[in-house]
């Protein structure tokens, strides 16, 4: 049976009435199965079905749970608040028995979310004004949840960009061996992780402020109105959890400033682009220069050059750990991605000085 077949069957227990439901692929992710759902009336309606990756997350129970808190304390912040530019989030939508996910016969998790209608994400940035719109969702995020207790949320994905915990792991497999070769590609990779060795503690030793985090705030988890073209909500809510507002920041901006895409062709043409940087930061800031301090604005810049490293080397480890984590399609492909990474960590190295101009400057 195919992945549309099981989640078609899955999906059944998420609607009430036994009417036709269409079950289409949906998104790009690279870690859990994505699924749009289609139930035609009498039960009606559209809405996103997702099989957690269990090699990746732990304890899926735990996801659900930070959700509840997580969405129930934003709707309570944006009650009262000018409602136009309110975001949107997706809503747990229960089993037929009332429970918040499904656990099949392999013991998998499945879990259905409201879809979010009249929007649409992208993989590249169109303009300086959708970078405007990046900026401000995520500092909306920040802000409508600088008030939650981190504490009260669980860390759905323990060691999750804790960069120092990425090279150790790299150590491990590449001392197992792995990876010596006379690829000229996986050679450039590795030396370029060694040649920045001392870089990837450097957040975790800062003594940063503990936030709540979104975690994975790439530019196609930013859902832009259809008719307006303002951000209207930021999804994939997985890996909310207390963490540091760099890596959220750091992460925004290796995917948005790659203009070529995470899936770039030719890594020799990736650049990180500093106007989107400076339109990104610029909106961002105005949403949470009320609680964002010196220290942390400090840090943003080794923010900046650590994600993209960061993920490089996730990728690598991943290629050379036989792809067991990111999905691919073809061999090769994570050490592709981790050359697109690597590449865009050199441009934010040449740009270093402009960089920190623009995070100096007071919007
Ligand atoms: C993964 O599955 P997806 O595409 O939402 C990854 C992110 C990476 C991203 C790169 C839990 O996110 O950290 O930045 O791929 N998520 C996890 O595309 O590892
Ligand atoms: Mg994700």
């Amino acid at each position: 049976m195919d992945l549309s077949e099981i989640g078609n069957r899955i999906a059944r227990h998420f609607v009430d009435e036994d009417g036709h439901l269409s079950v289409e692929p949906l998104g790009e992710g690279l870690i859990n199965d994505t699924f749009l759902v289609v139930a035609e009336p009498p039960g009606g309606g559209r809405f996103v079905l997702q099989r957690i990756n269990r090699r990746v997350f732990p304890e899926p129970r735990l996801i659900m749970e930070n959700l509840r808190v997580l969405l129930s304390h934003i709707t309570e912040r944006q009650a009262g608040t000018d409602a136009v530019r309110d975001l949107r989030f997706p809503e747990i939508r229960p089993t037929r028995a009332g429970l918040s996910f499904w656990v099949d016969d392999e013991g998998d998790f499945w879990r259905a979310l409201s879809f979010i209608p009249d929007t649409r994400s992208q993989n590249t940035l169109q303009d300086s004004a959708q970078a405007e719109e990046v900026g401000y969702v995520l500092g909306r995020f920040h802000a409508l949840t600088s008030d939650l207790d981190a504490c009260l949320l669980h860390d759905t994905l323990p060691g999750f960009h804790i960069a120092p915990r990425y090279l150790a792991r790299f150590d491990r497999v590449v001392a197992n061996g792995v990876g010596a070769s006379e690829n000229a590609e996986l050679r450039f990779a590795l030396d370029f992780v060694n040649a920045r060795r001392s870089v990837f503690a450097v957040l975790e030793e800062a003594k940063l402020p503990l936030r709540v985090i979104h975690g994975d705030p790439k530019l196609n988890n930013v859902l832009f109105d259809a008719q307006s073209g303002r951000a209207a909500s930021l999804i994939d809510l997985d890996t909310v959890k207390p963490g540091l507002v760099h890596y959220d920041l750091g992460d925004c901006l290796r995917s948005c400033c790659n203009r070529s895409g995470e899936a770039a062709d030719d890594s020799a043409k990736v650049t990180f682009d500093l106007d989107v940087c400076r339109a990104i930061l610029r909106t961002y800031f105005a949403e949470t220069g009320a609680f964002l301090t010196d220290i942390e604005r400090y840090y943003l810049y080794d923010a900046i050059r650590l994600l993209p490293l960061e993920l490089g080397l996730r990728f690598l480890t991943d290629h050379l750990e036989g792809d067991r984590y990111f999905k691919v399609e073809q061999p090769g492909q994570n050490l592709q991605r981790a050359l697109v990474q690597f590449r865009l960590a050199e441009s934010v190295e040449a740009q270093e000085k402009f960089i920190r101009n623009v995070i100096d400057e007071r919007p």
